[in-house]
């Protein structure tokens, strides 16, 4: 199978393309303090970000001493095979090209700023290194079985847009969160969307949006929970019983939902 890694080049990179970085960095960690959870905190002092477009082969060398994890380089989106291979194998794929600087805000494709300061602070976490890896294996037999769309949510809802509680409140792992000035805001802060109790099934049954901010977020009790959830589950009994229920449309809310209000917690259902 074809990897589609090329050689990142850190050398091409321009100092514009360098300093756009920088200001999307800057712009992040302004924010995330109080809002992002401490093992993506804890991820960022660990690697050495701030100063531009990070060469993958110093990044990878600190990544792989602390969770065996590397980051390559690829040309953008790559086809799910070729994902869930690197995945299950601990290389995590990042787009080799930056925003403009008039695309600050959002961009439809992930670009490295959103794979790199996004994703990789949370691989060097040992619980979430396990879980992406397990992801990756689970994508693979998913895609044996036909039953991707399904798998996708939970990427969807964790990696790219999970919250978890902590002692102060919530907090944000999701890379595609993290990484978005504005999402940072709206997904702890704004009225508007609904946080649910994580849940597998809930997850699995719950289409999602590419194109803007979240309607629904779920939240992990931690991510111990969620590698404990995830990797003990076997998925083929699963996604038999999901074949015969219908999606639950965004933004509906399902009489089991355990519903977060900001800071607390409510059953959906007055029990
Ligand atoms: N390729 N490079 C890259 N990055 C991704 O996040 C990615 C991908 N291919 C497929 C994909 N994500 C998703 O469709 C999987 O979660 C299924
Ligand atoms: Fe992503």
């Amino acid at each position: 199978m074809q990897d589609y890694v090329i050689p990142q080049n850190w050398d091409r990179f321009t100092a514009a393309e360098h300093a756009t970085w920088a200001r999307l960095y800057q712009r992040q960690v302004a924010l995330l303090p109080g809002r992002a959870c401490p093992e993506f905190l804890a991820g960022l002092r660990a690697l050495d970000l701030a100063a531009g477009i990070p060469d993958f082969r110093v990044l990878s060398e600190t990544l792989q001493h602390l969770t065996g994890w590397q980051v390559v380089a690829v040309p953008g989106l790559v086809p799910d095979a070729v994902f869930f291979e690197h995945l299950a194998n601990r290389r995590f794929p990042a787009g080799n090209f930056i925003r403009r600087a008039d695309q600050l805000d959002y961009l439809q494709e992930p670009d490295i700023f959103h794979d790199v300061f996004g994703h990789v602070p949370m691989l060097t976490d040992p619980v979430f290194a396990d879980y992406m890896q397990a992801y990756g294996r689970g994508g693979q037999r998913a895609l044996r079985h036909g039953s991707l769309p399904n798998l996708a949510r939970l990427y969807w809802y964790t990696v790219e847009f999970g919250l978890v509680r902590t002692d102060a409140g919530l907090a944000i792992y999701g890379a595609g969160i993290v990484s978005s000035a504005s999402e940072t805001i709206f997904a702890l802060e704004d009225a508007s969307p609904h946080r649910l109790g994580f849940s597998l099934p809930r997850v699995l049954r719950t289409p999602y949006r590419i194109d803007d901010f979240q309607q629904t977020y779920f939240v992990i009790d931690s991510l111990p929970a969620l590698l404990d959830e995830t990797v003990n589950t076997d998925f083929a009994p699963l996604y038999v019983d999901l074949a015969s229920l219908p999606d639950i449309p965004l933004p509906a809310i399902d009489p089991a939902d355990v519903v977060f209000t900001r800071g607390t917690q409510s059953h959906a259902a007055a029990h």
